[in-house]
């Protein structure tokens, strides 16, 4: 699982005043424990700050990269903030946090990608909005594959996500978002398939049990990615748990592995 942690995030409560004062001591502690809990990116999001998002979203990637290694997801819907983050990047090949196909916001993304030589996360939506049914979002994703990849984009370097709504605003988001992904694997089995996980929960209580039961589903659906939080210890035992079961993990190796050095939160 390619595990995208979340948590240099502008809008959670408990992070964005540390990026209001410039905090690094705490910013470079989130990243080296994200790490260490086996992230395989670091996502940086400054949104939350309208008017210097593109200050704070640059020092967030040089305040990372001074403390850990792995490479960064640079998580903006403002390709001016992607630029500058992708201009600071020193940590290998990021992941910009994303494109859609929305045209305007295509063509802008598109071309960071190629001179960047990054890896792209690419949302189910387009200028008529999001899409209601697995059909309209599987047309997009499909679109999108056709052009990035006609564009000299590798598959491998492209990571689907259906766009997870609120469970809480419409029963049938929480299948809508695994037909996507079930539908995509298959019919691209080298494309990467990822979501933010807590979305749906948004709204409902015991946020923690819907965003572990889906994880569950969502692996079983052929969801090779996740941006969620890899210092939630249950989470991440649910998520062992998961990929053995569906035979994403030789002879139970990593399940094992976690079980010995006692990381198996039941
Ligand atoms: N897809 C892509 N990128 C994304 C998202 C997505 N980036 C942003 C977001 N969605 C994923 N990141 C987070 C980060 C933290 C939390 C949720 C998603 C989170 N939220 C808690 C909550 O909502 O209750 C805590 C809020 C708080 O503490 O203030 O932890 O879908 N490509």
């Amino acid at each position: 699982m390619i595990i995208i942690g979340e948590k240099i995030n502008s809008t959670l409560k408990a992070i964005r005043p540390a990026i209001e004062r410039y905090d690094t001591k705490a910013i470079q502690e989130l990243a080296v424990r994200q790490a260490e809990a086996g992230a395989s990116y670091i996502d940086v999001n400054a949104g939350m700050f309208f008017k210097d998002e593109l200050d704070r979203l640059e020092w967030l990637v040089k305040t990372v990269q001074e403390v850990v290694d792995i490479p960064l997801s640079i998580d903006s819907p403002n390709p001016l903030a992607i630029e500058r983050g992708l201009k600071a990047n020193k940590n290998g090949k990021p992941v910009i946090n994303s494109i859609t196909d929305e045209k305007e916001r295509f063509e802008a993304v598109l071309p960071m990608v190629l001179e960047y030589n990054a890896s792209v996360i690419a949302l189910c939506m387009d200028d008529t909005g999001m899409p209601e049914t697995e059909q309209d979002r599987v047309s997009i994703a499909r679109r999108m594959i056709e052009k990035l990849t006609k564009a000299g984009v590798a598959p491998q370097d492209i990571f689907i996500d259906p766009l997870i709504r609120p469970i809480g605003t419409g029963s049938h988001y929480g299948r809508v978002a695994l037909e996507t992904m079930r539908i995509v694997k298959t019919e691209y089995p080298d494309v990467h398939v990822t979501c933010g996980l807590s979305n749906i929960s948004f709204g409902i209580p015991e946020r923690k049990l819907m965003n572990k039961t889906f994880l569950v589903a969502a692996v079983a659906a052929g969801m090779d990615g996740a941006i969620l939080d890899p210092l939630d210890t249950k989470l991440m035992t649910f998520l062992y748990a998961a990929e053995a079961l569906m035979g994403k993990d030789d002879f139970c190796m990593e399940y094992l592995t976690k079980y010995r050095e006692g990381k198996l939160d039941v």
